[in-house]
């Protein structure tokens, strides 16, 4: 028996409403530096406590790409006496932000190939970090969009939005879904130490949808892409690490410690992560029998424009242009899982039928995953 075809039909986009440039971030950051120093003077003065020292926007544009980035709450964030986004509990009879966006990618989605929420029988949220521990967001979503079937909520960190993709084909493959929306909402300035000159500035907020169809029910208008092949692979590291979770309140004297925030080892990641993303895409298209230069597009986890610039150039054998593996990171950010997807939703409408493309994310873990798709 063969197994049924899974198309990836349509994907959708959530933008937060506020943007923040490096400018503006650092300016506040920059603040925070200004009262510590003054407040820790005797300290810093007696050798008891390092000063700390001030960021710049042009090391943050060299050394990453970034220019700015959108988040969920603007204020908090620029506050240097707080330095972190205000986001109110909502009631629980309200849907909780993370649903709120997921719902609005997953709108999105949805709306551009006619359908609705009802359509869905199978919903998976598959980000970084969940808001809650249970019931799982996703099952708020389902019920927020009227679909059937079940949902989840899965994590792989960076590379969920992959992970989720390769479990929701198997899902349509083995007979068990029909329709399913993988979503990425990621509210990244939440999990951020904003007081931490190596990573205030990496993080944005987003949240993507994608749909995914057994084949026969998706209509000649509405074409999207076939997935000819999904890998996956993951190596324990420490190097991208955030120790915040449920027993941590089992544990006061360590609670609140700045380990419960993103924390990361930036320059080993970029290296050690770069050269095994390019290893992993090569193994992947042989595989297939894919020669890399026949890939037209290349949709690369979006955490640091140098690293896909060497990514790529390590699959194709030379430099790639801004087409090829186009860059969202300079406005959005990492948004972590959301960043691949966001590229694919804004960068595909050049392609042709029979074009083929590489969505691929990479992150902490080490974890790394491919899919291998062809326009129809
Ligand atoms: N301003 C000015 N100077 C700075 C700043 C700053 N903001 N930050 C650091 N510096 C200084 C350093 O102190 C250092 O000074 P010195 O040379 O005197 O020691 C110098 O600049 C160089 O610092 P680095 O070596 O750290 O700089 P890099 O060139 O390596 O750039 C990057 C730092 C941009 C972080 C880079 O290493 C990078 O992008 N690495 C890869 C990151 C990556 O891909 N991470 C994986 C993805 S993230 C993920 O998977 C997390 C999932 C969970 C998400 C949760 C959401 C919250």
């Amino acid at each position: 028996m063969s197994l049924p075809s899974v198309i990836l039909s349509a994907t959708g986009l959530y933008t937060p409403p506020y943007s923040i440039s490096n400018d503006e971030m650092v300016a506040a950051f920059n603040q925070y530096v200004v009262h510590y120093n003054q407040q820790h003077a005797e300290e810093i003065a007696a050798g008891t406590l390092v000063a700390k020292q001030e960021s710049s926007s042009a090391f943050i544009e060299k050394a990453s790409g970034i220019k700015s980035r959108y988040v969920m709450e603007k204020t908090g964030l620029l506050d240097p006496d707080f330095l972190c986004p205000r986001l109110p509990q909502r009631p629980d009879d309200e849907l909780c932000l993370q649903a709120e966006i997921g719902v609005a990618a997953a709108q999105d989605a949805l709306k551009q190939r006619g359908l609705t929420g009802a359509d869905v029988d199978m919903i998976l949220l598959s980000c970084s970090n969940m808001q809650r521990a249970y019931p799982a967001v996703s099952i708020e979503i389902q019920a927020a969009l009227g679909s059937t079937g079940y949902a989840f909520d899965m994590s792989v960190a960076c590379s969920s939005a992959v992970f989720g993709l390769q479990t929701a084909y198997n899902a349509i493959a083995c007979g068990n879904a029909k329709r399913v929306l993988v979503i990425s909402a990621e509210i990244c300035s939440g999990h951020m130490d904003f007081r931490d000159r190596d990573s205030h500035f990496i993080f944005g907020d987003a949240a993507t949808a994608m749909l995914l169809e057994r084949e026969d029910l998706v209509d000649d208008a509405h074409r999207g892409f076939a997935i000819l092949g999904t890998s996956l692979s993951t190596t324990y590291s420490n190097n991208i690490r955030n120790n915040f979770g449920f027993t941590n309140h089992c544990d006061p004297e360590h609670q609140f410690g700045d380990d419960k925030l993103f924390k990361q080892q930036g320059r080993k990641v970029f290296k050690e992560v770069s050269q095994a993303a390019g290893e992993h895409i090569v193994k992947h298209l042989q595989k297939l029998n894919i020669q890399p230069e026949n890939i037209q597009r290349f949709w690369l986890h979006q955490a640091n424009q140098n690293m896909n610039q060497l990514i790529v150039k390590r699959i194709l054998g030379r430099e790639a242009s801004a087409k090829e593996a186009p860059i969202i990171l300079d406005r959005y950010a990492n948004t972590s899982s959301a960043g691949s997807i966001i590229a694919l939703h804004l960068h595909q409408e050049d392609l042709k039928q029979g074009d083929l493309g590489v969505i691929s994310c990479f992150g902490a873990g080490y974890s790394i995953g491919s899919v291998i798709v062809q326009k129809r």
